[in-house]
């Protein structure tokens, strides 16, 4: 691997994996300022390090993580190594995102950003808190150009040859970011910069939560599609079997594409001034994206099938046998697949408009994303640097770190079973999202509630021995002995048909998916801006 293109990858990394960090020391001391068990000094309080946790975890870690996991990727398949132009790309976006998320963090540990990782009206922060989100969204434009770039140029370079399946991966996933960044950019910069400065008095708020939201779900595909990069890519070279089919993986990331963004009103089914009938369709739109997660599963199992059956496995779950358990690189992301099953089936349940009236802003939603992004995600990236730091650094993993990895993997698993659980069970019992600690004046149902808050609990201080865990296994690899490492990237299986090549004609997909867009949302942003009152919203700080 290219030594300067690993340092690109490994600044990024290093950097995600701090954010883990101080984002777990903040979710634990949340957790326990909310159960009540503790009470900090300083006027350090709930809602300040919530914010600090969402932030760093959901939007720093996770953006930092994948762009330097994508640019390893498009280095490793496109060339071999990066262009000039898409290296310097990356720095700059990277040297941007972390002015900006220095700033943020420095505005939200001031106190003067209390308004969670969501961040939109009626709620103000300082402007610099919404200055700093800027920077990180240019920055990651920014990157996101870099991975264009190198893209375009291999395919002049290649031309007629169909594009790796990784870097067509990658192109599909800062392509989503791309556009999905454009609502959360406007509502930064067009309503909430201007009021938080006081240039105008009043906030339209429920354009400001749609802007959120037109960018909040794709978000969460941003945050998906590089663990599927691994599912897809990576995890049949790990296993020593081969990819089902590059078409339906293609297609199923095509799909994203389409389906990711016109859905974001399933986060506003129960708020006033969206009509009945955009709600409808935006949930239809939602239960087509369901539909790539379905073939990605579908897409595994024949993975895995298919590698037991050439390994002689017999019987219907005789190829579970042949699965290299005790590898760490397998293993943790395994573990995300199989939490993605509940996961995702919660995610229908939310999705439902009725069982979202039972579930709307109750814990159960806070333990959906527990699971999804900080289980099926997380431990995808936890199990990707096992090979990515001894790949861009020319180390190689120890039986010691395997070790270490999968005892990780098996306490995050834990503590997740024991947070993600009773947020779940006591979300059904109304028990509210985002309030500090209170007990409604001894009413008999908060009551009830809190055993569920002190397992919570619980689950969060495991939680976090399995941060401290991670945080000291990535400088572990960094430290491992020298040698050189194979970057895993899967061959396809010689039985599936060759890729349709309409499949990378990329007209087509954008067009497609700015129609679906412009479909969704035109006339109920119409309705937004013709027909709603101004608030002046409130101050956190
Ligand atoms: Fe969600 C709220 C609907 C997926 C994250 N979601 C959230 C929030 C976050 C989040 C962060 O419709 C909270 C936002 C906030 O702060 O308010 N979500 C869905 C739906 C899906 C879904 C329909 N969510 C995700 C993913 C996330 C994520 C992925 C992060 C990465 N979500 C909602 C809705 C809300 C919501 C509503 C709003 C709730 C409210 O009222 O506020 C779907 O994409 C899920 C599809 C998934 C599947 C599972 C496929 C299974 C696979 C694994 C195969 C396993 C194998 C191993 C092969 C259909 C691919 C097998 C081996 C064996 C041995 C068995």
């Amino acid at each position: 691997f290219d030594r300067g293109d690993g340092k690109l990858v490994l600044a990024h990394v290093i950097f995600a994996f701090a954010a883990l960090l101080i984002g777990g020391i903040a979710g634990m001391l949340q957790g326990m300022v909310r159960s009540g068990m503790v009470t900090l000094p300083a006027n350090i309080g709930y809602y300040e390090l919530l914010t600090a946790h969402g932030v760093l975890m959901a939007l720093i870690f996770t953006t930092y993580f994948i762009i330097g996991f994508l640019y390893s990727g498009v280095s490793n398949t496109l060339g071999g190594r990066l262009y000039p132009l898409t290296r310097k790309l990356g720095w700059l976006g990277y040297l941007t995102m972390s002015v900006g998320t220095i700033i943020g963090v420095v505005v939200i540990l001031l106190g003067k950003a209390t308004v969670l990782y969501t961040f939109y009206a009626p709620m103000k922060a300082s402007p610099w808190f919404y200055i700093a989100l800027a920077l990180v969204v240019i920055g990651s434009w920014l990157s996101g150009f870099g991975i264009f770039h190198q893209y375009s140029r291999w395919r002049a370079e290649n031309q007629g040859k169909l594009s790796p399946l990784f870097a067509f991966m990658s192109v599909v996933t800062m392509l989503m970011w791309q556009i999905a960044t454009i609502g959360v950019a406007i509502e930064v910069v067009v309503q909430l910069i201007p009021w938080s400065f006081g240039w105008v008095d009043t906030i339209n708020v429920v354009l400001s939560r749609t802007l959120f939201w037109y960018f909040g779900h794709p978000l969460v595909y941003f945050w998906l599609l590089p663990a599927y990069i691994c599912w897809y890519v990576v995890i049949p070279k790990i296993i020593g079997g081969r990819i089902f089919s590059d078409s339906l993986a293609r297609l199923s990331f095509i799909l994203f594409l389409l389906f990711s963004i016109p859905v974001g009103f399933h986060h506003q089914l129960m708020e006033p001034g969206i009509s009945g009938f955009w709600k409808f369709l935006q949930v239809v739109l939602t239960f087509m994206v369901i539909v790539p997660s379905l073939m990605t599963a579908f897409s595994m199992f024949a993975t895995f099938e298919m590698n037991g059956r050439a390994k002689g496995a017999k019987g219907l779950f005789g190829w579970l046998k042949v699965l290299p358990w005790k590898d760490v690189r397998f293993f943790a992301p395994f573990m995300g697949m199989l939490v993605f099953i509940p996961a995702g089936a919660g995610g229908i349940i939310n999705a439902s408009n009725q069982m979202n009236a039972v579930v709307h802003n109750t814990l159960w939603v806070t333990g959906h994303f527990h699971l999804t992004v900080a289980t099926s995600v997380a431990l995808t990236f936890f199990g990707i640097i096992y090979w990515l730091i001894p790949t861009v650094t020319g180390r190689v993993l120890t039986p010691k770190m395997n070790k270490l990895g999968i005892i990780q993997t098996l306490i995050w698993c834990v503590g997740m079973l024991f947070m993600s659980g009773s947020m779940h069970t006591v979300g059904l019992m109304g028990d509210p999202r985002r309030t500090a600690y209170t007990t409604y004046d001894d009413h008999p149902d908060a009551v009830l509630w809190m055993p569920y808050h002190v397992a919570m609990a619980i689950g969060g201080m495991i939680l976090f021995v399995g941060v401290i865990l991670i945080v000291y296994n990535m400088f572990a690899l960094m430290r491992a002995p020298k040698g050189e490492t194979e970057y895993p990237i899967g061959q396809v299986s010689e039985e599936s048909e060759p890729t349709p090549r309409f499949l990378e004609r990329w007209g087509i997909w954008l067009g497609l998916a700015v129609a679906l867009i412009l479909f969704a949302y035109t006339i109920p942003l119409i309705d937004m801006l013709n027909n709603t009152v101004n608030s002046p919203g409130y101050v956190t700080w």
